[in-house]
């Protein structure tokens, strides 16, 4: 049972990261982004009170997200282990999934930071604007997005670190090697691939 949290700023490979890692621990990836872009593009109620705040850069409001990520969680398939890519991204988020973790006596088993200079990061957001033409990847507000971060997201990496659950990885580099990096460190918290542990 593996319960992860991907952290860390726009743009430093959390969705890139997510989907490898989630196939290879064999639990769901939850991207609180990937469902907010879903309900936009299929306009759903939650998606139009969403989108102005995505277009702009800034958080969803957390009564929103909360609401969402407690329905989310309850799903069967996140009770045996979960991947959180970009949830919780504030203070008020972490008390929601705190609650919600403990009700349910689980605990997240390690906070993965991915650490990525701010540069590199717009660079890398400049190239898929330009591949995807994703609303939020223009620079400007690429820039806002990354001070959003710092505000309301970076304290959180004071608070895993106390609590003693927090593993810093180096974004630069190739997927892979970022991949590498974050399994060897899992490892060495006792947090072996499914497959290397039966061979
Ligand atoms: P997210 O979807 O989480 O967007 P993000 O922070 O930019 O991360 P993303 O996953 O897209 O980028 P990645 O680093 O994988 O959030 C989008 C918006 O949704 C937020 O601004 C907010 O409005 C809202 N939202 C989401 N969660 C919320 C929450 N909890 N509370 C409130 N609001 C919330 O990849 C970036 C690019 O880098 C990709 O093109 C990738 O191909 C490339 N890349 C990745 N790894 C690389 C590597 N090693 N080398 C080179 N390129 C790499």
């Amino acid at each position: 049972m593996t319960r992860l949290l991907l952290i860390g700023p726009p743009g430093a490979g959390k969705g890139t990261q997510a989907v490898r890692l989630a196939e290879a621990y064999g639990v769901p990836a939850i991207s609180t982004g990937d469902i907010f872009r879903s309900n936009v593009k299929n306009e759903t109620e939650l998606g139009k009170q969403a989108k102005a705040y995505m277009d702009a850069g800034d958080n969803v409001p957390d009564s929103l997200t909360n609401a969402l990520i407690r329905d989310r969680l309850a799903e069967s398939d996140a009770e045996h282990g979960v991947l959180l890519d970009g949830y919780p991204r504030t203070e008020d988020q972490v008390r929601e999934l705190d609650a919600f973790l403990l009700g349910h006596g689980q605990a997240l088993d390690v906070v993965v930071e991915l650490v990525a200079d701010p540069d590199i990061v717009v660079e890398r957001l400049r190239k898929r604007a330009v591949e995807q033409g994703r609303s939020d990847d223009d620079e400007a507000v690429v820039r806002h997005r990354l001070e959003v971060y710092r505000e309301q997201t970076e304290p959180l990496i004071d608070l895993y670190e106390n609590r003693g659950v927090l593993v810093k990885i180096d974004a630069i580099g190739s997927v892979d090697e970022v991949t590498e990096r974050i399994t060897a460190a899992l490892a060495e918290r006792g947090i072996s691939l499914p497959d290397a542990a039966t061979r």
